[in-house]
């Protein structure tokens, strides 16, 4: 299974990494609190930068059994032996992807509308990340999908749905309500003063114990 329960939550990088060390104790703080999905997303630096810290986050996410993938950058994910690569509707397409990558790797494809989704499932992604579902400052470019797309887009596809895009404590639940298998997030837990607090407050906003 590439992708399951446990993968609920993905964390993807913040938009800028200022202080490395702090960052990586930050990411392992999110690992021991039980996060099992990070995504590089890297928008700063250098290809050679990168892969320092690429090779950094991929040995951390080994040492808790969490996937790790990186978003566009096929090369830096072989080099980094990633679990994968997330990839755009402006990216490789996803067949030359998959064919770079082998059957083994995860591929996951943003996605913002019904026939996008059916393509990606059509193309063999595994998963696809469906956005924009709220308004979101962590990305200028995207379109806002909204939660009724994403009903749609369920009912649609039977891969696993990632949704994103202004997700918060206040509305997580809300895109598993409505279709989500998943929730990947910014600012919901880079925005925060405790990374270990953001991560607990929004796996207890989502656990389905009570
Ligand atoms: N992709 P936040 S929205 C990286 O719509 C990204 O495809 C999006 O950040 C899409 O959790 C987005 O801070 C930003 O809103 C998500």
């Amino acid at each position: 299974m590439k992708l399951s329960e446990q993968h609920k939550i993905c964390l993807i990088t913040p938009p800028r990494i200022d202080h490395p060390d702090q960052f990586f104790r930050q990411v392992e703080d999110a690992l021991a609190g039980g996060i099992r999905f990070v995504q590089f997303r890297n928008k700063q630096f250098s290809k050679k930068e990168a892969l320092g810290i690429s090779l950094k986050l991929r040995d951390l996410c080994r040492r808790y059994q969490s996937r790790y993938l990186i978003n566009d950058d096929i090369d830096l994910a072989m080099v980094s032996d990633a679990d994968g690569v997330h990839i755009g509707q402006e990216d490789f397409p996803l067949a030359l992807t998959r064919k770079i990558l082998g059957p083994k790797k995860i591929i996951g494809v943003s996605t913002h509308n019904v026939d996008q989704a059916v393509e990606a499932e059509k193309g063999g992604a595994d998963y696809i990340g469906f956005g924009a579902v709220f308004q979101t400052s962590s990305k200028e470019k995207t379109e806002l999908a909204g939660l009724q797309r994403l009903i749609e887009c369920r009912l649609a596809v039977s891969i696993p749905i990632i949704a994103i895009g202004g997700i918060s404590l206040s509305n997580i639940a809300s895109v598993f309500k409505n279709g989500a298998s998943g929730a990947a997030v910014i600012s919901a837990v880079w925005d925060q003063d405790s990374t270990a607090a953001a991560v607990r407050d929004l796996q207890k906003e989502i656990s389905t114990d009570d």
